[in-house]
């Protein structure tokens, strides 16, 4: 039903059927929606930047900037507001069309809210779609943020609330909710995704978009991330996940988060141009552009014009994303 309000009594059984049908006719169905609720086709372009890097006191299995386990990063400290500016220009010349700042931190500290809200008003200052990734939020700290002009709070809840604990032990999942909560309550819009291939089994991927489904009302994004392999990590010699099951995994998230962008994450570096294609053609409008993600290599300008050339996709407009973000909230009352 593309032109359906997004619903969010998905049960589990009913996304389980969605993910596991044929492939063609799961992408079928997941371009039908996608044809409905985006008309223009858009494909959103987002650019990362790490702007505290390492040192950080969780024991995410997945991730190189934990404390807990040796991956050669070293901790560096909050990056100046002048140079968070310029890696702003550059990514907006490099048509990028929103801006995420990321940290190295289980949770934002109120000292460093005054030096985040700068950072992000200078960035939205440059025309930019504003968004952080800061770890957990205390009361109050999300609507600083939202009055400094932040447009997405990125918290990801990354798998089945089953398999959660096998990845991470410094938090629980309703750590992760509760932050999101805080959130939403401020007015800032939700990016909020998960990765595949860490060793979790299709279940969990089914049932991480379960618990996203639930989420009210959706998440404007939601990144899907393929497991980018951190040697020194415990998920470091993880087996790569297959494409189709990426491909699944984002034509399912089309169905169900009809109004949302879904973005073809972290992992494009270890793809091919036609495994990224594939990813695309299952309905993910959403990149990360730029030659670096966090800590780790991103495709970059050239190969990223070679792939959107060959699928042809035009990037977005902001126009496009206020109606789709205008009418999510619209379906949400
Ligand atoms: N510290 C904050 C937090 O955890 O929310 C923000 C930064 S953290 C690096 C942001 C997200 O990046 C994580 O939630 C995870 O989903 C994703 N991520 C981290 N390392 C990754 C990896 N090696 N491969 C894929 N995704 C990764
Ligand atoms: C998201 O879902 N993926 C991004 C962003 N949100 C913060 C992070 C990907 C990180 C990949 C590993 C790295 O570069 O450190
Ligand atoms: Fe810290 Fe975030 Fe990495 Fe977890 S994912 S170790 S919270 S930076």
């Amino acid at each position: 039903m593309p032109f359906d309000s997004p619903r969010h009594d998905w049960t589990k059984p009913e996304i389980t059927d969605l993910y596991t049908q044929p492939l063609d006719a799961l992408v079928a169905q997941a371009l039908e929606v996608k044809r409905a609720n985006w008309p223009d086709g858009a494909l959103q372009k987002s650019q990362l930047l790490s702007i505290k890097t390492g040192g950080c006191p969780e024991d995410c299995g997945y991730c190189s900037q934990s404390a807990h386990f040796d991956t050669g990063l070293g901790a560096e400290k909050l990056m100046p507001l002048a140079a968070v500016v310029e890696a702003a220009r550059r990514a907006k010349a490099n048509g990028a069309d929103r801006f995420c700042m990321g940290a190295g931190w289980r949770s934002l500290k109120d000292r460093d809210v005054p030096k985040v809200a700068a950072m992000i008003s200078a960035v939205k200052a440059e025309g930019l779609e504003t968004c952080v990734t800061l770890g957990m939020l205390e009361d109050g700290q999300a609507e600083t943020l939202k009055q400094a002009g932040l447009d997405y709070y990125n918290h990801n809840l990354d798998t089945s609330p089953e398999y959660y604990p096998t990845v991470v032990s410094t938090r629980t999942y309703a750590d992760r909710l509760e932050t999101l909560a805080k959130a939403r309550e401020a007015g800032v819009k939700l990016c909020v995704g998960g990765i595949l291939g860490m060793g979790e089994g299709r279940d969990d991927r089914i049932g991480l978009i379960h618990e996203l489904s639930k989420l009210t009302p959706h998440p404007e994004s939601v990144p899907i991330n393929m497991l980018v392999p951190i040697k020194g990590t415990p998920l470091g010699d993880s087996p790569a996940i297959s494409v189709t099951e990426m491909a699944r995994a984002i034509a399912t998230c089309r169905i169900v988060f009809p109004k949302s962008w879904v973005r073809l994450s972290a992992g494009r570096e270890g793809m091919s141009e036609g495994e990224q294609a594939l990813c695309l053609l299952a309905g993910a409008n959403s990149i990360f552009v730029g030659d670096r993600l966090l800590t780790t290599d991103n495709p970059g300008e050239d190969r990223d014009q070679a792939l959107l050339d060959a699928v042809g996709f035009e990037a977005s407009s902001h126009d496009a994303m206020e109606i789709a973000h205008k009418t999510t909230l619209i379906d949400a009352r």
